[in-house]
């Protein structure tokens, strides 16, 4: 692995995650409790044996810029370690980044000075375990100008993904960035091969198209609308690499948070009894920033009116440090760190950030709730998805309700509907 360089884009704009990304880059919206985004992709670097990494941040890159820095920081730079954000302060032009190509050539120099044989360029958004090694030693082996990571997508998703069609040798000959249709790939009528967003590149042919494609004025300077079907086109050496997993033979968990209802699945997926992601597999540590909290503690504060027993518990949910239920239920939720729920107070299907509290006698159902969010006593949410919504909520397609940071008390002051 030290011939390579990584680069991950955590630039993303993550406007379908608002509000959660309204201040916050998409790869620092927290997830899983106690982890962001990104520290998927960073800790699968770390996993590969992969020490030398730039991130190239953009929108709100504050809070990934500090968590980054307080949580990947052990990295040595004298053992030749390195995780360094670039802002895009460093760019070559005056203008924001304009696509992933783009973003890579205005950071040139930086790459440069690495000088390294490949660039490996990954996402900071998505959700996965995975060693890059296979698809690093798969593209040096086959002497490849450019392996792309990819995975079986379902056909009604693929205006999501770039779509690509192969030959019998994993070498792609047609590359189209999100169409409308697609055909299924040979021997699975259900998927097409999807690509990750994913990418080994030869750094001296990367930097030269990156150079030649900074020049066409009609180039939307983005790796699939324009570098890999370019590529293609030129004759040269595209190939595909499927992921797959342990046993090399299940589609493999990946996962791409990019809405609301995704993000919300996918942590949901957390609380199920045998997760498919599993975060206690010793074998592939994903590693965070976490504060040094407390324990968290469950408490029993006293019976109560009939049926209203002040037991706190958690049942099927994952719980922080630092994190109290005093008197409250908590069912198949997620409590990030220094949450409160309070006695006689119901949550159920719902992710709690960083901070909230949770007034007694509140109803919590099928929210997501930014930082340090004081629900007054008696709130109800997500039971009566109009409601929600007037009071300026925003509620997903499948009724999931989500409530931004900085939410005055007053706007859950509304008549209880139940
Ligand atoms: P998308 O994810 O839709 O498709 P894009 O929005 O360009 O592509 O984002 C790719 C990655 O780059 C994301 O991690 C994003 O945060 C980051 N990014 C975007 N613009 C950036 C910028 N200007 N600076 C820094 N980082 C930036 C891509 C591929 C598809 C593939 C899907 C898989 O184009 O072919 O199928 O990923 O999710
Ligand atoms: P997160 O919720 O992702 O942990 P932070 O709470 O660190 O993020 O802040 C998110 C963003 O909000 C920051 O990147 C910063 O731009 C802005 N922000 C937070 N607190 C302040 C503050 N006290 N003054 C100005 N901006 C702030």
């Amino acid at each position: 692995m030290r011939g390579v360089v990584t680069v991950i884009l955590a630039g993303g704009r993550g406007t379908r995650l608002e509000p959660l990304t309204r201040d916050r880059a998409k790869p620092a919206v927290p997830f899983g409790g106690l982890y962001r985004i990104i520290d998927f992709t960073l800790s699968n670097c770390i996993n590969s044996g992969l020490r030398r990494i730039l991130v190239l941040t953009q929108f709100k890159s504050r809070s990934l810029d500090r968590h980054i820095r307080y949580g990947w920081g052990f990295l040595s730079s004298e053992m030749g370690e390195l995780v360094e954000v670039l802002p895009p302060q460093q760019r070559i032009d005056e203008t924001w980044y304009k696509g992933t190509a783009d973003a890579i050539y205005q950071n040139i120099y930086s790459l440069e000075r690495e000088n390294v044989e490949h660039v490996l360029i990954l996402a900071g958004d998505h959700i996965y375990k995975m060693d890059y090694g296979h698809m690093i030693r798969a593209h040096v082996d086959r002497g490849a100008d450019v392996t792309i990571g990819c995975i079986p997508v379902p056909l009604d998703e693929v205006r999501h993904f770039g779509i690509m069609q192969t030959a019998a040798d994993d070498r792609v000959v047609n590359f189209l960035e999100k169409p409308k249709t697609a055909p299924p790939m040979p021997g699975d009528a259900h998927h097409a091969l999807g690509s990750m967003g994913i990418y080994v590149f030869k750094t001296r042919l990367l930097f030269e198209l990156l150079c030649q494609d900074a020049a066409k004025p009609d180039s939307d300077h983005d790796f699939g609308k324009n570098i890999i079907p370019q590529m293609i086109a030129s004759g040269q050496k595209v190939l595909a690499h499927r992921f797959l997993d342990q046993n090399r033979k299940a589609v493999p968990y990946w996962r791409d948070v990019g809405t609301l209802d995704a993000y919300y699945q996918a942590n949901m997926d957390l609380v199920n009894v045998e997760p498919v992601l599993n975060l206690y597999d010793a074998t592939w540590p994903i590693r965070t920033h976490q504060p040094q909290l407390p324990p968290p503690k469950f408490v029993f504060t006293g019976e109560g009116a009939a049926g209203h027993a002040r037991r706190g518990e958690a049942l099927d949910s994952v719980v922080c440090a630092g994190s109290i239920v005093s008197g409250g239920h908590v069912r198949r939720s997620i409590l990030s760190p220094r949450v409160r729920v309070n006695s006689y107070a119901v949550v159920e299907d719902s992710i709690l950030l960083d901070g909230v509290d949770v007034g007694r006698y509140c109803r919590i159902r099928k929210a997501i709730i930014d930082k340090d969010v004081k629900l007054p006593p008696y709130t109800v949410l997500g039971y009566d998805p109009e409601f929600d919504r007037k009071r300026g909520f925003t509620v997903t397609d499948t009724g999931v309700v989500v409530v931004p940071k900085n939410e005055p008390p007053e706007t859950f002051q509304a008549p209880n509907p139940l």
